[in-house]
């Protein structure tokens, strides 16, 4: 039985003492086979028991502004990166390379979440005071973002991954996190949870195919990416979401060299090796740290974990659901 010190910790980080946070979680489905998170279902899609409350929380309380900019993902499709090149583009008269704030923040910290940091534990943030364009991140699925967000046409990237490096990086990302041995998961039990739908912010294609349709219904205020474009053709995809961010490169900018600095800052290379994002952490209080968030950065390397029979299967759900849709993933 959990002691009380315990007790008290989940009940703080679940947003604790309010009743009616608890009562909610006590009314949903839960899932425990991820070991190093809960998941609870919610408006048909699975969260992690810490970041449900700031979902609830951020659906009450976030108020858009028409200027707002929001980076939203699938975990790990490619969100830190996507996050580093949308705070760059936006901020690029701001900073010189030398005092650029992702030399020494991770993106994450730049570009919060609303769930996992803003609204985390019942917190209301002020968020009156920041300058437009305020930009911020989510995985939370689009038929429960807060609605002035939609209601505001608020711009909106969305980056998607194959489904099968996707599910690679997340089981290596929960073990990574998990500490100790009694935290790890097999890679087979994650596999069959991820093919129920049952994973962080999932399941991973309805969250998918959530904004892809609404990326259709609203082409202006919809950007649609995918993680294997950007990585193919950084520059071609950078200049799109900059015209769609409202910051187009002049061709005295493109010139100059302003892409390619921007390529070169937000590369997993360099990235990767800032002590920012080698040793320091986003929250002080976890175990957690920055490199958590690097690890390969390859298309295909799902190849160098998953069996025939996985593949097949992964691909096979992957190709019944997006059927008829027009996406290809
Ligand atoms: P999050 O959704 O939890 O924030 P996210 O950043 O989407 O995580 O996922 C991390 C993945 O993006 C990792 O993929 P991998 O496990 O297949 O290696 C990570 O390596 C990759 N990644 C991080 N930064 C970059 C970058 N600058 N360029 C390309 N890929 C990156």
């Amino acid at each position: 039985m959990a002691s009380s010190q315990t007790q008290e910790r989940d009940a703080q980080e679940k947003g604790g003492s309010n009743y009616e946070c608890d009562n909610v979680f006590r009314s949903l489905p839960k899932e425990e086979g991820w070991k190093i998170i809960d998941l609870y279902q919610y408006q048909q899609f699975w969260y992690p028991d810490r970041y449900l409350t700031g979902v609830i929380s951020s659906q009450k309380h976030f108020q858009a502004r028409d200027t707002d900019l929001f980076v939203i993902t699938t975990p790990k499709a490619g969100t830190t990166w996507l996050k580093s090149l949308t705070f760059s583009i936006v901020n690029r008269s701001n900073y010189t390379p030398s005092t650029h704030p992702l030399l020494t923040k991770n993106s994450h910290a730049l570009v919060p979440f609303l769930e996992i940091r803003l609204y985390a534990n019942n917190q209301i943030p002020d968020l009156s005071t920041l300058q437009s364009p305020r930009i911020f991140g989510t995985h939370i699925s689009c038929g429960s973002l807060p609605e002035s967000i939609k209601d505001l046409n608020c711009r909106i990237v969305y980056l998607c991954r194959n489904t099968k490096d996707t599910f690679v990086s997340l089981w290596h990302f929960y073990n990574k996190c998990g500490g100790g041995s009694q935290n790890k998961i097999e890679i087979g039990d994650a596999f069959e949870l991820y093919c129920k739908g049952v994973s962080a912010f999932g399941p991973f294609w309805e969250h998918v195919l959530g904004y892809w349709k609404l990326s259709l219904e609203r082409p202006n205020n919809v950007l649609f990416l995918k993680y294997e474009d950007l990585i193919e053709d950084t520059s071609s995809q950078l200049k799109k979401l900059a015209e769609f961010l409202g910051y187009p490169f002049s061709s005295e900018e493109v010139e100059k060299g302003a892409v390619d600095e921007i390529i070169r800052l937000c590369s997993f290379e360099s990235l990767s090796n800032l002590e920012v994002n080698k040793t320091g952490k986003l929250n002080p209080k976890i175990d957690i740290t920055n490199n958590v968030f690097f690890r390969k950065a390859k298309v295909g390397d799902w190849e160098n974990h998953l069996t025939q029979e996985m593949v097949e299967r992964l691909d096979h759900i992957t190709q019944e659901k997006l059927n008829g849709s027009g996406l290809e993933l």
